[in-house]
């Protein structure tokens, strides 16, 4: 890594399909962010189980997920790109971290809320702990942004809150992170539900737009997106469907709200939605199709999870090190 860039850090969970969501609000993010950074970007499979997952799939998605960080632009030789069960120390200092993470605090976080309500059958100790992990992975590196969706900010302030508390005790062992959220795209709606966030996690396969879909899904789910009965095509907290459908065009588009507006200003919905999936068919083509190249060359991608891997662990394990001795561990 080159001393002088400020580190960051991020991750995805492989617990289904990449969304649209997915990649406007992150992954895009990230590819704009590499050559300016030290960056690691990382499959997060340890996240992934704290909800049920089939084995097999696990496997695929993250094999999926990790040749979809190359083929957004992710390069592996500019950033560190890996599988966070690879590199143990995300464990290790899951445990520690812990150890100085307040039930209470645990108890606030929404995703926690949100997920147990919707898996009531398995609210599990990891789901609980779920932001001590995450804090984990970002400051294993001495991460100072992390680039994340809106609804990660919360944990990233949790992550905050554990390396203060540590800090305190024992020195400046951890850097401070700071979440970095998208100004356009940090909260693309679903489809179907707007009021809901994307999720590749929601049952109902019309409420998201998967990179991997190919463009006769994408124009079907845009031509039924849920809007509204009063017709124009403005933002609005009334019109939560167009809304989204409006900051969508403007993410893939690269045109502000007012240009869209202008542009559809006496349309009707017949026009604007297939106009939105057009501009995202586009927008996803040449990703979905350098994935599918990807993925045909197994081998080749193992090398390069095994080398990021690798890369991965000789900062992690300095920090674990560094740990270890802070809290009164015997050495090695
Ligand atoms: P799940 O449904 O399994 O909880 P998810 O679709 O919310 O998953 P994550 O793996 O939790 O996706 O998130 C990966 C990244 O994508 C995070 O940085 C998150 O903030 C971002 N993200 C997720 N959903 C959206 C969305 N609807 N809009 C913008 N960013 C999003
Ligand atoms: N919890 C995040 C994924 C994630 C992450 C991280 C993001 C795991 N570890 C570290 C940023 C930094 C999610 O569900 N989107």
């Amino acid at each position: 890594m080159e001393n002088d860039k400020k580190i960051i850090f991020s991750a995805t969970q492989p617990s289904g399909k990449i969304t649209l969501g997915n990649y406007l609000g992150a992954m895009r993010n990230w590819v704009r962010l590499q050559d300016d950074y030290n960056a690691l970007y990382c499959v997060a499979d340890m996240h992934a189980i704290t909800v049920r997952q089939n084995p097999a799939d696990l496997r695929r998605q993250s094999m999926e997920l990790f040749a979809q960080f190359i083929a957004c632009g992710l390069d592996p030789e500019k950033s560190i790109i890996f599988i966070q069960s690879h590199v143990p120390q995300h464990a290790e200092l899951a445990w520690i971290l812990n150890c100085y993470t307040m039930y209470g605090e645990l108890s606030r976080m929404t995703q926690f809320k949100d997920k147990s309500a919707s898996h009531a059958d398995n609210v599990n100790a990891g789901l609980f702990t779920y932001p001590a992990l995450m804090a984990a992975d970002i400051l294993l590196y001495g991460t100072h942004c992390v680039p994340v969706g809106e609804d990660q900010r919360q944990h990233v302030e949790l992550a905050r809150n554990i390396a203060q508390r540590f800090n305190s005790v024992y020195g400046d062992v951890f850097t401070m992170p700071e979440a970095v959220i998208p100004k356009v795209a940090a909260r693309v709606m679903s489809l179907s539900e707007p009021e809901k966030k994307m999720s590749k996690s929601n049952p109902n396969e019309n409420s998201y737009v998967l990179v991997m879909d190919k463009p006769d899904a994408i124009m079907r789910k845009f031509k039924r997106a849920v809007t509204d009965s009063e017709g124009g095509i403005y933002r609005s907290p009334e019109k939560p469907g167009v809304s989204n459908l409006i900051e969508i065009y403007s993410a893939v588009t690269g045109k502000t709200f007012e240009e869209v507006e202008n542009e559809f200003a006496g349309k009707g919905y017949g026009d604007f939605k297939p106009a939105v999936g057009e501009a995202v068919v586009e927008c996803l083509r040449p990703i979905r199709e350098e994935t599918e190249r990807l993925l045909a060359d197994k081998a080749s991608l193992e090398a390069l999870y095994r080398q990021g891997a690798e890369k991965a662990a000789n900062i992690a394990y300095k920090t674990l090190r560094k740990v270890h001795k802070k809290v009164g561990f015997a050495s090695r």
